[in-house]
């Protein structure tokens, strides 16, 4: 059934298995017997693969107790406190163990050593050192106990080493939790930290916060502003409506602009306020901007990027060559929005370029789990990068006995797509590719409607992949025109065969295709003639467990006259990253397998259209892992 496809293939039509992608969601339960593998040679050394792994495991002392599952009970957090849901509400709970719960750890993510993380807070380029600080508790897995202040440093967003906790929930301001913040570094080098604190009455009140030392270049030391909080909620908004200052921008009067995200009934909105010393603010009449219906608006990012040329803007730029984007944090759906605009500074208003892309109701950053962004200039590369939480789509449960929960993304590049210039383009910043190992190149493979190529790469855990496609033009004029609506969501996922789709990867599968994860085009011809192309990611046959997110993620991609169909995923372990069309749109998936784990993870080629032939070209590179551990003194430089 397997057949390996020489590295060096090119421009033939290779033989493939045929494997239909089967149809929808498993109906397995975790107690059902699995079929066998048919290949033994493969099984044992899988078997003895794990083995030594979980015998590895287990004498390092990793081996976690877990949860009785029968009495674990999941419990809805946040919400009561005044934020999102933080938790997953899943049943019929998986016997997980500790050899696929140690697989789902990451290798060149950013995680804390253990417990939980949610949004990316107040990062920064200083003294030669990126910082990331990050909504945290360090008392367990889930959201809850008090959140404070994780910090970590590296030199070039890859390599990490964990710094003591920035700041904690020691003052009443702050009782109920250190909240999400952003930086502002001055023209004089101060550096600004701005968050929310849930005070000891869960109020949520603006706090100033800046470095104890800084000729300290790793920032280790943090003072609260004796005289905080500097911000309480204006007359008119609730008291658990009122968070997460965004980074300072500079007005023509020389004043510094933040917006802090809020909403009046169903509106959400952006409040302004001016301040000369970040001590004492004046709020600005009307609102930075507002979308009816969008709810609660978290962690709002402001920032200008260049209609000119690739290269980041700093948050205080405007002018000619410039357009404006408002990002919101839906509390609503727990999605990140954004809007393409232009920023009056007289009149303090955002107006976006398309009010039917409004922020909050048009563009995604991402379509799968990314959640509570933030962007900064990074002033020594002059480039805007932006970080996202990624959370868990698995159970609470397993979260506990993992002993951790959610992973940063790799940290991407953010420009203005000058092709379209009605959407951003995400790319992953470069530094990542340093972790580069052995490729496998792929030339012209041709895949058939209906079939699934294994790519003998070795293990496919942690994967860069660059992918072209190209489907055959006899059947692009071949096909009929419909008028039919495409929604990945709800359309049937890789399993529904079209005239021109779905083809793509399938990441994370086993030998037998019990389990894996499609990412893929799928092509409409419309009734006018045009093609459409969607870009989605589906999770419905990721896993044999039940206790997992099993969504179908993803959304319409523009593919310019003469462009290839092209895609980057980043695999590593439990999470998998995809950009099309050199980052257009954006899928982040978590997947959570119970048998394409370790050396049986494995990486196919699929088309399941019915007419059109694929051509498909791709270099496949292995990740290393990057080094994320605690700091120690000697490693200064
Ligand atoms: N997370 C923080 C809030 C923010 C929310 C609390 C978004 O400041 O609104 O952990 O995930």
């Amino acid at each position: 059934m397997v057949i390996p496809i020489p590295s060096s293939a090119s421009d033939s039509e290779l033989p493939c298995s045929y494997i239909p992608v089967a149809d929808g969601p498993h109906s397995h339960s975790g107690a059902e017997p699995r079929p066998r593998l048919k290949k033994g040679v493969f099984v044992i050394s899988c078997g003895l693969l794990l083995l030594f792994l979980s015998l590895f495991a287990f004498f390092n002392g990793q081996t976690q107790t877990l949860p009785n599952v029968s009495t674990w009970q999941p419990l809805s957090r946040g919400v009561s406190s005044g934020v999102s849901e933080k938790s997953t509400s899943l049943l019929n709970a998986y016997p997980w163990n500790n050899t696929m719960l140690s697989w789902q750890r990451t290798a060149y993510h950013f995680q804390p050593q253990n417990n939980w993380m949610n949004d990316p807070n107040g990062p920064l380029y200083y003294r030669g050192w990126y910082h990331f600080f990050y909504q945290y508790n360090p008392k367990g897995a889930v959201w809850g106990d008090v959140i404070v202040w994780g910090h970590a440093v590296s030199r070039d967003l890859i390599h990490w080493l964990h710094l003591p906790l920035a700041m904690v929930a020691d003052q009443w301001y702050d009782k109920n939790g250190v909240w999400t913040g952003s930086a502002t570094i001055l023209p004089d080098g101060q550096v600004i930290m701005l968050y929310t604190g849930s005070t000891n009455e869960s109020v949520q009140v603006q706090n100033l916060a800046y470095p104890a030392d800084p000729s300290d270049p790793l920032l280790v030391d943090w003072i609260k502003y004796p005289s905080n909080p500097v911000l309480f909620p204006p007359p008119g908004i609730g008291a658990k409506d009122f968070r997460d200052p965004t980074t300072a921008w500079l007005t023509s009067q020389g004043k510094w602009r933040i917006t802090i995200g809020s909403k009046l009934n169903k509106t959400g909105i952006a409040l302004v306020y001016d301040t000369i010393d970040f001590k004492t603010y004046e709020r600005v009449e009307g609102l930075l901007h507002a979308v009816p219906g969008t709810g609660m608006w978290e962690c709002v990012d402001f920032f200008p990027v260049s209609n000119k040329s690739e290269s980041g803007l700093d948050t205080s730029i405007n002018g000619e060559n410039v357009k404006h984007v408002v990002k919101v944090s839906l509390d609503d759906d727990r999605h990140d929005y954004y809007a393409l605009g232009s920023y009056d500074e007289k009149n303090v208003k955002f107006t976006p370029d398309d009010s039917k892309n409004d922020v909050g109701i048009g563009l995604r950053y991402d379509y799968g789990i990314f959640y509570a962004s933030k962007t900064f200039y990074d002033q020594s590369k002059g480039r805007r990068v932006l970080w996202g939480w990624i959370g868990e789509s698995d159970s609470e449960y397993a979260d506990v006995a993992k002993g951790w929960a959610s992973v940063q993304g790799i940290p991407r590049t953010v420009t203005l797509d000058q092709k379209t210039g009605s959407n951003l383009l995400q790319w992953p910043v470069a530094e990542v590719e340093s972790l580069r190992l052995r490729s496998d190149e792929f030339e012209n493979l041709t895949v058939k409607p209906g079939s699934a190529v294994p790519l003998e790469i070795g293990t496919a855990a942690q994967l860069d992949i660059v992918a072209e496609f190209e489907i055959d033009k006899e059947a692009l004029e071949k096909t009929v025109e419909s008028n039919m609506e495409y929604k990945c969501s709800t359309s049937g996922g890789a399993a529904e065969r079209g005239a021109l789709g779905p083809f793509g990867l399938l990441v994370l599968a086993d030998d037998d295709l019990s389990e894996y994860t499609p990412t893929y085009f799928y092509v409409v011809k419309g009734s006018d003639g045009h093609l459409k192309t969607f870009f989605c990611s589906d999770q419905s046959r990721s896993s044999l467990a039940n206790d997992v997110g099993k969504k179908i993620f993803g959304s319409f991609v523009p593919v310019l006259k003469d462009e290839k169909l092209s895609v980057r995923i980043l695999v590593d372990h439990s999470i998998v990253e995809s950009f099309a069309q050199g980052g257009r749109t954006c899928v982040t998936s978590r997947v959570y397998p119970t048998r394409a784990i370790y050396g049986a993870a494995r990486l196919f080629l699929f088309n399941n259209a019915t007419e059109g032939t694929v051509t498909a070209s791709l270099k496949v590179w292995q990740m290393n892992s990057a080094f994320i551990r605690p700091y120690h003194p000697d490693q200064r430089n």
